[in-house]
């Protein structure tokens, strides 16, 4: 394995660039007594700053859109939209605008922190940043020396502009083993799409005249500016079908809702290029000239027609007809929409593959108002020569799925082979900015490898449930106290987002990349050297081939090339696919002996008695971690179960009575709110309840956590997760 990065380190120019420093900011914040977590009472105190307007991006959720931080007397005291953000088209969400409220939350953390009592009992001591690095440093080499490098492993979450600095520590350790959240979220999608298009595509929503979305809640799973655009007013123009078992708000929104059978999409997908090939509606030049595979696939299709699929996925054969004909007419402005979480089922590449394919032969490629490969705009990157060591096995979950990510990993796989040690040991973790316990399904094996493990260690900015059952926690500052480096975001409308401190980093809260330089040096020379900049420099360096980038950023918080499209960029040239082309049929998937076709094979049905249970998120909160943010608190105190009022009455249950919930893998307790909004063989609770640490004190004790219950199932060609293959037991708590 190949552990050397020589991509010709340029420190020198590097440094070079660093001319001028970014705006100082230099604020204090304004004195407040806050709620201290099992350390000392301590007030904070603090000048009065002057009065400022700080452009920033949002860091609540992955979108980053463009903020306006409103300081006055030395405290952020309102967060505004940036109406110059092109991304966000001038919007801030409710977590957008309860973030500030990170800064300020009794619950943050405030010091580092060494456990104390047994794990997960919440006894911690305050501890220096001397002691707590030292600590984490000695742990690091002590499971280094007995078990390789590769035996401390580095989890993370997607998308943070300091987690570079994260994942360059796990390189210039010496580990292998990184696991980050696209494994739990889109990786499926991205393989699907990839081997249909070489390239995970955006959709150009604003000018589509019809959007099918299975799945895909974006008026509450907010994407910009996809969320924002599927709302905007169009005189009618545009047409909305939504396929989701449950009547989400995007089915409000929506012009045809279909509660589909969960698992069954891609027999859908099937019929609709059954109907479309069948009746000669596919875009016949531009499958001709862009596309490989289609006769197969016309062939292979005949077995799926309308009706076939009706039986599947429980929706009427002369709708499926209809909507395949709509779609096929209102094309090339007609989209599919990629969607986001596609840890669905067990067949979900196949599944992103099949929507892909439709896509394709109705000629919804690089054009206005379909599918349109993503620009970027570039920025230099950081280089560095990474130590190299020689005894460090290869990934602990290597060949775990068939195209796993080098970087991404699979997090189900990888749990299971570090519970079985198989092929060795992993005794130490390093978790940044991600909360596994929450987020990887199945609990309790999470907790079962966490106590497998000597030392863990979580940078964060409040008390998770996974710093809750760690070691060491580490705060870092929250994402409105530091400067981070630039972020590229790709996209139909490509944009360069810029985080700067609005206020001073409270309490001893620090920025990973001072994080990670501390724990460097106490890891030693060569790995520390890799660290030698700041981000003064880090920054300069990536805008050192167009300054302008940062002109712009420090003028009105945004940088962007063009505000319109452009579509037809990758007109007459190769894809990144094998054959250079569209792949319709995949030789690439045949020579690894999987479907070159997407196949539809029924998934298990929900046994007599028992529930599928849905995973979804809301408008309100991000993931399992906001609950507990006092503003977004106020707006949803605890989780419920979703249960269909014809499935309540069999029970015998009464809408608001605790009920408990059971899988073959964990349980709880919550209320029950009947509603409609479900299918009668389905139920769904909002994720971040449930929660083991007590501080979070908002929501402990209160709902009950998805994570618990849901069983893992593992996507094979990709390694994702597959979250709606758990079914469930109701009855009377
Ligand atoms: N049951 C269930 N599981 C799921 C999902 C679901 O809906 N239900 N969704 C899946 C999906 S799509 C995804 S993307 C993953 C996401 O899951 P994760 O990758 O675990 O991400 P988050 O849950 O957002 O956790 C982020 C953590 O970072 C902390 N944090 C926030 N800001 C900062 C910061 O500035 N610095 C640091 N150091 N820490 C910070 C938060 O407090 C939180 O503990 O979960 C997946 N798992
Ligand atoms: N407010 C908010 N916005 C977010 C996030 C957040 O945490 N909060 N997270 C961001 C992230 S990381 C992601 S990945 C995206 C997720 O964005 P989405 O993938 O759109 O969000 P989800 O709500 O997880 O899942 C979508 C829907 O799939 C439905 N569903 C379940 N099974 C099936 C099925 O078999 N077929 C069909 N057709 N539908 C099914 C569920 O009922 C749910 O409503 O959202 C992003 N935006
Ligand atoms: S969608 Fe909301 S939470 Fe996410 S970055 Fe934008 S404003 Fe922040
Ligand atoms: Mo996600």
């Amino acid at each position: 394995m190949s552990r050397l990065i020589d991509k010709k380190l340029s420190r020198r120019r590097f440094i070079g660039t660093s001319t001028c420093a970014l705006a100082g900011v230099g604020l204090a914040s304004q004195g407040r007594v806050l709620r201290a977590l099992a350390t000392s009472e301590e007030p904070l105190s603090g000048k009065l700053g002057d009065n400022r307007d700080v452009f920033t991006a949002c860091g609540m959720c992955v979108n980053k859109c463009g903020v306006i931080a409103r300081v006055r007397d030395g405290r952020i005291y309102k967060l505004d939209p940036n109406p110059e953000y092109l991304k966000s088209r001038g919007m801030l969400c409710a977590r957008g605008n309860a973030g500030l409220n990170q800064v300020y939350d009794p619950d943050r953390l405030k010091y580092p922190l060494i456990r104390v009592g047994e794990r997960g009992e919440g006894k911690w001591r305050r501890a220096s940043w001397e002691e707590a690095l030292d600590l984490v440093a000695k742990k690091m080499n002590e499971i280094a020396e007995k078990h390789t490098r590769a035996g401390v492993m580095f989890a993370s979450t997607e998308g943070t502009f300091q987690e570079h600095f994260f994942l360059q520590m796990a390189e210039c350790f010496g580990s292998p083993n990184t696991v980050r959240h696209p494994t739990l979220c889109l990786s499926s999608n991205i393989q699907g799409f990839s081997a249909t298009f070489g390239t995970y595509p955006s959709a150009d929503i604003l000018n589509s005249d019809y959007i099918i979305m299975a799945g895909a809640n974006r008026s509450e799973a907010l994407l910009t500016p996809d969320s924002i655009d599927q709302l905007k007013g169009d005189g009618g123009r545009r047409k909305l079908v939504y396929l989701d078992p449950r009547f989400t708000k995007t089915a409000a929104k929506a012009d045809e809702w279909y509660p589909i059978k969960p698992g069954t999409d891609m027999a859908f997908v099937l019929a609709m290029i059954h109907v479309i090939i069948g009746e000669g509606l596919y875009a016949k030049d531009f499958v001709a000239t862009t596309t490989v595979g289609f006769d197969e696939l016309a062939a292979h299709v005949q077995q799926y027609s309308p009706e076939w699929a009706e039986q599947h996925c429980q929706i009427a054969a002369a709708d499926i007809r209809r909507v395949a004909r709509e779609f096929a007419k209102a094309a090339p402005k007609a989209l599919f929409y990629p969607g986001r979480r596609s840890s669905f089922a067990d067949d979900d590449v196949q599944l992103r593959r099949a929507m892909a394919i439709v896509n394709a032969i109705v000629g919804s490629w690089d054009t206005e108002g379909g599918l349109v490969p993503n620009s970027v705009i570039p920025l230099s990157k950081h280089d560095y020569l990474a130590p190299w060591y020689d005894d460090v096995p290869e990934r602990i979950d290597k060949d775990s799925a068939v195209f796993l990510s080098e970087k991404d990993g699979s997090w189900t796989a990888m749990r299971d082979r570090i519970l079985a040690a198989d092929p060795y040991a992993i005794k130490g973790m390093m978790v940044y900015k991600q909360n596994l316990v929450m987020s990887v399904p199945n609990r309790a094996k999470t907790l079962k490898m966490m106590k497998q493990m000597d030392f863990i260690c979580t940078i964060d900015i409040c008390m998770s449930d996974t710093a809750w059952l760690s070691d060491v926690v580490l705060p870092e500052a929250t994402y409105l106290e530091r400067q981070d480096p630039l972020e590229s975001l790709s996209g139909v409308v490509p944009v360069v987002a810029f985080r700067q401190p609005c206020v001073e980093a409270m309490f001893e809260s620090k920025p990973c990349l001072w994080i990670m330089q501390n724990l460097a040096k106490r890891l030693g020379s060569e790995i520390a050297e890799t660290f030698d900049f700041t981000m003064d420099e880090h920054i300069h360096h990536q805008v050192s081939k167009n300054p302008q980038i940062l002109k712009d950023l420090k003028k009105k918080g945004v940088y962007y090339l063009k505000v319109e499209p452009s579509y037809g960029l990758t007109q007459g040239k190769r894809l990144k696919t094998k054959s250079g082309k569209i792949e319709l049929y995949s030789e690439n998937y045949a020579s690894k002996g999987l479907d070159p076709m997407p196949v539809f094979r029924p998934h298990a049905e929900v046994p007599p008695g028992k529930f599928r249970l849905l995973v979804g998120r809301n408008a309100y909160f991000t993931h399992g971690t906001t609950a507990n943010n006092a503003f977004l608190h106020e707006l949803m105190p605890e989780n419920s179960l979703w249960l269909n009022p014809q499935a309540a009455q069999k029970l015998g249950l009464r809408n608001g009575q605790p009920v408990k919930v059971k899988s073959a893998v964990g349980e709880g307790v919550l209320r029950l709110e009947v509603t409609d909004k479900i299918r009668p063989d389905c139920v769904y609770m909002a994720h971040g309840f449930g929660v083991l640490s007590k501080g979070q004190s908002l929501i402990y004790g209160r709902g009950a956590c998805d994570a618990a219950l849901i069983e893992d199932a593992l996507e094979p060609i990709s390694g994702n997760v597959a979250m709606h293959q758990t079914f469930v037991d109701v009855s009377p708590a």
